[in-house]
């Protein structure tokens, strides 16, 4: 949390999280994004807030379409960080899930076979990543409740099926669909989101699937003439597992996850479960999240990591690095 929030966005704040009804929760947002100081510290946050503008908004547009009553998804996010798996029917995006995972979901060759999200956990060394998957879009048939469950993700694996010769027609329904929802599709290295309120970007990256198949091979050069610079383009083959390995790396490396191990004094450090966090968090995310006495009255703390020397004195502004060990004194 950056240390320079102003008195107005404080209060907002408090007024957000006490708000009634969505009414309120709205102005509080509205409030506390006008009143944030705008700089490199805060555009995380800043991000959210949007986020959350946006989201509330859809909520209040569901709600007015069914006549008050209340129709929105929401998947409790669980692990290090939350991908959403999305793309047309029938092209592999439960069957991905399920070698990224090693869990069973339903997996048929014709379209539809999802109906509902079905969340699965991929491990990966000693964390792990939620991943998402979710019912097809296609133009003739989508569920609206899904872009409520796609925009809070922290990243979106848009699926295709290289084997199919219409995979740019794929690939345009799919953002349309997206666009529709007011999501953007946006590069997996895109810095952080645009000022736009109503449009969450949201970092994917495109998983050409089935290309163990023939013609497969042919089809990803023309996805690749076309989107290599929009997006990065993976082939892979769910079903026989190709490449699916340098994918998991791959999803890992770009949600850019933080790992900290927390240390008692005069103990060792406990590595049997990490904390994490998204890059650009620090101390005070680190001490937020062990226990809210720590973020109420730390005092100082020692970190064992790289580019530091062992037992380092650090403030409550260090930027958490992967794989640090953190020592917190009340
Ligand atoms: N050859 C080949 N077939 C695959 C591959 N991945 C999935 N399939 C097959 O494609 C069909 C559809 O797979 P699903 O995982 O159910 O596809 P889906 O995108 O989840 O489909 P919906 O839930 O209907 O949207 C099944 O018959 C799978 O066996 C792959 O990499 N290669
Ligand atoms: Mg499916």
């Amino acid at each position: 949390m950056p240390a320079n929030l102003t008195p107005q966005y404080l209060s907002a704040e408090e007024r957000f999280k006490h708000a009634k009804d969505d009414r309120e929760r709205m102005k509080a947002l509205k409030e506390m994004l006008a009143n944030i100081p705008k700089h490199k510290g805060t555009e995380k946050l800043q991000a959210d807030i949007k986020r959350k503008i946006a989201r509330l908004k859809d909520d209040i547009d569901v709600k007015k379409t069914k006549g008050g009553h209340r129709f929105s998804y929401s998947v409790e996010k669980e692990g290090a960080a939350q991908i959403v798996v999305v793309g047309p029917p029938n092209v592999g995006k439960s069957c991905l899930v399920s070698s990224l995972t090693n869990t069973h979901l339903e997996v048929a060759d014709y379209p539809f076979t999802t109906r509902i999200f079905q969340p699965a956990m991929m491990p990966y060394e000693d964390i792990q990543i939620q991943l998402v998957d979710l019912p097809p879009l296609s133009a003739e048939y989508c569920e609206n409740w899904m872009s409520s469950i796609i925009r809070i993700a922290d990243l979106m694996m848009l699926v295709i099926d290289a084997s199919r010769e219409d995979l740019l027609e794929q690939m345009e329904t799919t953002l349309a669909i997206l666009e529709g929802f007011k999501i953007k599709a946006v590069h997996a290295n895109a810095r952080s989101a645009s000022d736009a309120i109503a449009w969450t970007e949201l970092k994917t990256i495109v998983i050409a699937n089935k290309i163990d198949l023939p013609e497969a091979g042919e089809n990803f050069k023309i996805l690749e003439e076309f989107y290599h610079e929009r997006f990065d383009l993976i082939p892979i083959s769910a079903q026989i597992k190709d490449h699916t390995d340098e994918l998991s790396i791959k999803l890992v490396n770009l949600l850019q996850i933080i790992r900290v191990y927390s240390k008692r004094p005069g103990h060792d450090a406990d590595f049997s479960r990490p904390f994490t966090f998204q890059q650009g968090s620090t101390l005070m995310d680190f001490a937020k999240a062990v226990h809210k006495d720590f973020a109420e009255n730390l005092k100082f703390a020692r970190v064992w990591g790289t580019g530091v020397f062992d037992g380092q004195r650090i403030n409550k502004e260090y930027m958490l690095q992967d794989k640090d060990v953190i020592e917190l004194h009340l």
